[in-house]
């Protein structure tokens, strides 16, 4: 039995109103048109915003070419530029549980997680806020008497920030603050279907002194607020993360001007675990890596591949651990598992586990929609008797949902991980050095993870092989992806030849 916490309402919370911001001004949209946010815990309008229409798109890109072309912000000394980031950072932490508010409601988070969540956000701003100063080119005085080379990092100019639902202010840390780092301007549209912290965010930059126009944050659906943003000529770099389809959208919209693409895209994420790992770790890191975030994050374990001698009793105690997870009201302090970001989505999940079953795997556990008489839930779910062919062992679900395969040798575990489009991350159990580096160097994924499971830090960089992605995140370099390179090759003295 599923362990549920019941919603118990919002009580005298009252809906919160946004305006978008453009130019420094809090602004409506062009046509007055209102978006309204029902949270997926609780049923109710928790949030309206104003709908960005392509006009207003364009105004907040004009006003971010703008303040990158005439404005102060590329023109400051990198130490102007940190401090900034850095009281951003400070801010962030102080409005902490506000924001941690906001995400669990809209997107159905437990509250425990989104404040997690916004500590590690306030983290990676100020790890951004060291880079800044660290941007750095090179040197060659060894081209021939007379010539010097410089190599510079510019500012890329005015970048477009698409982003999803499953983690509304993380993943807008792991991308604007390094754009600022690099001296870029943004305009940041985020999930129509959680906009309100990165809303929030637009105050604390005001607030910490960045200029009117830097950041523009507009409201609004893909196909009419996104699109513009990744094909207007005035935008030179699009950072996306999103499902794999707009993905490949956006690259192609932003091939019509050769724009740069950074995508983080979806993941379906191998677990291969060997008879002579610690089951006792892998079994909790297991339940944690699949239900974290409701599943609904490209990151999920959601593929185990197990050795076949060790594979019922694994999938046995999974399931038994997975029952004791607590599943519901998000802002309850001991919710494990929330809602299910919308009710279209619940139904997309129930259709994956039941094609499934239909063709052949075994539900160990869950398996159905909980109906706690408020928003929408989802039972933790294993799926055993999995093949590698099935949708449900090749498609981002999305959902709390776990699938088992099983394997005999390493090549075949390493053929079975391999096998589909995506390669975001994997992991690998084992006390064995040579089978986990095997596992590490064979795997074709951005992440490995051995004998743990979606730890994560701002040095590390994050990002998918094939349809994962194009492009890293975070760690060292990551102010660097918003630059271009440019060569100063120069003469001293007078030229005789
Ligand atoms: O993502 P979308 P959705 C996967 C996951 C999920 C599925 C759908 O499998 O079930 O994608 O989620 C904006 N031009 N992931 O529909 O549509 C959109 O408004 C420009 C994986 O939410 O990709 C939002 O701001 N922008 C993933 C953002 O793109 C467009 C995270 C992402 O929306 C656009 C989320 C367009 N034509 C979902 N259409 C991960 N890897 O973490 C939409 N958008």
């Amino acid at each position: 039995m599923t362990v549920l916490v019941r919603p118990k309402g919002l009580g005298d919370f009252r809906v919160r109103e946004f305006r978008m911001l453009i130019d420094g001004q809090w602004v409506a949209g062009a046509e007055g048109r209102t978006i309204e946010r029902i949270a997926p815990g609780h049923g109710v309008v928790v949030s309206r915003y104003q709908a960005a229409t392509r006009a207003d798109a364009e105004r907040a890109i004009a006003a971010a070419r703008r303040a990158f072309d005439d404005g102060p912000w590329p023109r400051m000394t990198a130490a102007e530029r940190s401090r900034i980031l850095l009281k951003a950072a400070d801010l962030i932490e102080a409005r902490g549980d506000e924001l941690a508010f906001l995400d669990a409601i809209e997107s159905g988070k437990p509250i425990s997680q989104a404040k997690g969540e916004l500590t590690g956000a306030a983290d990676i701003w100020r790890y951004a806020a060291a880079l800044a100063r660290e941007l750095s080119g090179e040197s060659y005085n060894t081209l021939g008497d007379g010539t010097l080379g410089v190599v510079l990092r510019e500012a890329i100019g005015v970048v477009s920030i698409i982003t999803p639902w499953n983690f509304p202010f993380l993943i807008v840390s792991q991308k604007l603050p390094f754009a600022l780092a690099a001296g870029c301007t943004a305009i940041v549209k985020p999930s129509e279907l959680t906009s309100a912290s990165t809303l929030v965010l637009g105050e604390i930059l005001e607030a910490a002194g960045v200029p009117a126009g830097a950041v523009n944050i507009i409201v609004g659906t893909g196909p009419e607020a996104g699109a513009p943003l990744t094909s207007h000529p005035e935008v030179d770099m699009v950072s996306f993360t999103g499902s794999t389809g707009v993905g490949r959208l956006t690259m192609a919209n932003a091939a019509q001007t050769l724009k740069k693409v950074s995508l983080e895209l979806g993941g379906k994420n191998p677990q291969i675990v060997f008879p002579d790992a610690s089951l006792d770790e892998f079994v909790d890191a297991a339940v944690f890596g699949a239900y974290f975030n409701a599943g609904e994050c490209c990151n999920a374990g959601s593929r185990l591949i197990l050795h076949r001698d060790i594979a019922e009793e694994v999938t046995a105690r999974i399931a038994s651990l997975s029952a004791k997870v607590k599943v519901g009201d998000p802002l309850d302090p001991e919710t494990q598992v929330g809602a299910i970001i919308t009710p279209e989505h619940l139904e997309k999940i129930a259709g994956y586990i039941s094609a499934a079953a239909n063709d052949g795997a075994t539900i160990a556990q869950g398996g159905a929609a909980l109906d706690l008489g408020m928003g929408q839930f989802m039972a933790p779910t294993i799926l055993s008797a999995v093949r590698p062919d099935m949708a449900m062992a090749r498609e981002e679900v999305f959902g709390p949902v776990l699938s088992v395969l099983t394997f005999e040798t390493t090549e075949e575990a390493i053929r079975t991980a391999n096998s589909i489009d995506y390669g975001l991350s994997a992991g690998v159990w084992s006390r064995d050095l040579d089978t986990c580096l095997t596992i590490g160097r064979r795997v074709r994924a951005g992440t490995i993870w051995m004998n743990t499971f979606m730890d994560g830090a701002a040095e590390l960089p994050f990002g998918g092989y094939r349809q994962s992605g194009l492009g890293r995140e975070l760690g060292r370099h990551a102010v660097e992806d918003y630059t271009e390179t440019k060569t100063l090759n120069m003469h001293i003295g007078r030229r005789t030849n």
